[in-house]
Formats: C-alpha cells, structure tokens, sequence
C-alpha cells in the first residue's frame, strides 16, 4: 500500500469526503460488467416486477433491497473495490442496512428532492455511507445525484412530507427549511463509476430529461457498531469482516433468483424496514 493510501482512497478522498461529505468518481468495474448488470436490473426490476403488496408504494419491491432477491445484486453490494472504498472511512467490519435501485426511465418526471439518507434510517451514530453505483450514464442531463458540499456538518435536519407523486422517496420526504441550491455540486458518472456520500450531506437530483434511461443502485453501508434507535429489530447483511455487535439479525444471500427463499428473507427484511421507518423520531414531522 502506497503511504498516505487506503485500500482504495488515497489520504486526499478520504479528507475530501471528510469535509465535503462526499467523494466521486471511483471505478468499481469497467463499463461492460455495469451493461452486464443493467441487463440484469431490465429483467428482474422492471415494471413487470410490481407486486399486489407493491399497490401504494413509490418504488416496485424488488427495487427496494434487491440484493436480498438476486445473485447479481448480491454480487454488487460485495464487489471489493466498493467495500474497500467504505472500509476507509468506516472500518473493516461493513454490514449492507439498505439498498434503492434507482430508474429513471428516458424523458420521466420522476426526481429526488434536497434530502439527508440519515433522516428516515434511524442509525446512531451517524457513520451510515452511501456508495451510488452507475450502471448507465448519470448525467446533470439525465438527473445525476447533486450534493451540498459541506452540508453534512449542520447536523440532522428537520424533514417534511412531499405528497407530488413524482418524488422518488419512499415517503417524499424533504428538508423542512429552504435550500440555497447555488453552491450545489452535481456527481457525473459513468457505467461502473461511484460516488460515495455522508448520511448528513444534502442531496438531490432532476428528472431524466435525456433520450435514455438512468440507472443506479443507492447501497447504504454501516460500520458494524451503528445500530438502529427505534423498537423494531431490523435485519441487514454482512459484507466484511465480522459483526460482534449484533444489533441486526444477520440475513442470508439468495442462492437463486428469487426463490422461495429469497422472497421470504425479502419481504422479512422490507416489512421490518417500512415498520421502524414509521416509528423513528423524524418521521413523527411527517405524519
Ligand atoms: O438516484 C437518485 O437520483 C437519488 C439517490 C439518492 O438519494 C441516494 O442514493 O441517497
């Protein structure tokens, strides 16, 4: 290892992502395993996917947590050079807490408002990072992810519901107070490229105005140590090193594509996640 160099962030990310609240571009894998992958996300996450059990829901189920239902979802959450990225700044001992699969289709509506990951998670510490894995070009024309530099050091901010169906959050949940979006930063990437961001930094992202369709997967990390403040006992999946913390039931990989297996360590993990989601303090300025 190079002197003043992670695993895969030299000393100069690592205090960039310190200070900024995030660090881009990295490469995970080379454009034709990200084609490889998108294909993967067009047969097993596309509007066929939508369930009964998804009626209401912003977000397909099998967008939601899709490492529990496919070995090629699997494989990205473990892909090495992620997890040596996020243990530079977490530590060795890495669990996956959630995952989006976030779609854009061609010319869609559909966009994310100013947000912290932070707010409707209910991790303590605030040491929760989000690795955006691009499996197409995320452009400022097609609605990359764009961040507030900084941001993250105000702390948790108050957030209030949004009901405009074209927000992409599980609940349209949005920053209570006016954002000066002048300092914004927009995280460009390319297939196969991250980003990596602060649960506290704020961030946000336009609707697909481009010809084709934009598409990443939102991967929440913790530190084994994190643990969830609310009542309901969550599950999340060991990814490295070791959990001698145990405040996650630990969840099993999918052997098959969503095999009976599967679904069911699925909907377990889901049906927990939304039931504490509801119950964290923040959420209390939504309902
Ligand atoms: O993909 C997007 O546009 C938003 C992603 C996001 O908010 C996140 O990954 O935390």
């Amino acid at each position: 290892m190079e002197a003043g160099m992670g695993r895969m962030l030299s000393a100069a990310q690592a205090d960039a992502y310190r200070r900024d609240g995030y660090v881009a571009p990295l490469r995970a894998v080379e454009a034709a395993q990200a084609e490889r992958w998108h294909q993967d996300v067009l047969r097993c996450c596309g509007e066929v996917a939508r369930t009964e059990s998804d009626a209401g829901l912003r977000q397909p189920s099998a967008r939601v947590k899709p490492y529990l239902l496919f070995p090629w979802a699997a494989a990205i959450v473990r892909h090495p050079a992620i997890l040596d990225a996020v243990e530079d700044l977490v530590g060795p001992d890495i669990l996956v807490f959630h995952t989006t699969l976030w779609w854009k289709p061609p010319h869609s509506e559909g966009f994310v408002p100013w947000h912290q990951d932070g707010t409707y998670f209910g991790l303590a510490p605030h040491e929760h990072v989000t690795a955006w894995l691009a499996l197409t070009p995320s452009t400022a024309e097609s609605g990359c992810v764009t961040v507030l530099p900084g941001s993250h050091r105000h702390g948790q901010l108050p957030h209030a519901d949004r009901k405009d169906p074209h927000v992409m959050l599980s609940r349209g949940q949005t920053v209570a107070a006016a954002v000066d979006a002048r300092p914004a930063v927009p995280i460009p990437l390319q297939p196969g490229e991250f980003s990596l961001h602060d649960t506290l930094v704020l961030h946000a992202s336009a609707p697909n105005r481009a010809a084709t369709a934009r598409v990443g997967l939102g991967i929440s990390y913790i530190p084994a140590r994190v643990r969830h403040v609310g009542p309901t006992r969550l599950s999340a999946t060991l990814v490295r090193g070791e959990d001698r913390h145990g405040h996650f039931d630990l969840e099993a990989a999918p052997a098959a594509e969503a095999d009976a297996a599967a679904r069911a360590v699925h909907a377990d993990s889901i049906a927990r996640f939304w039931t504490a989601s509801e119950s964290i303090p923040e959420m209390s300025l939504v309902h």
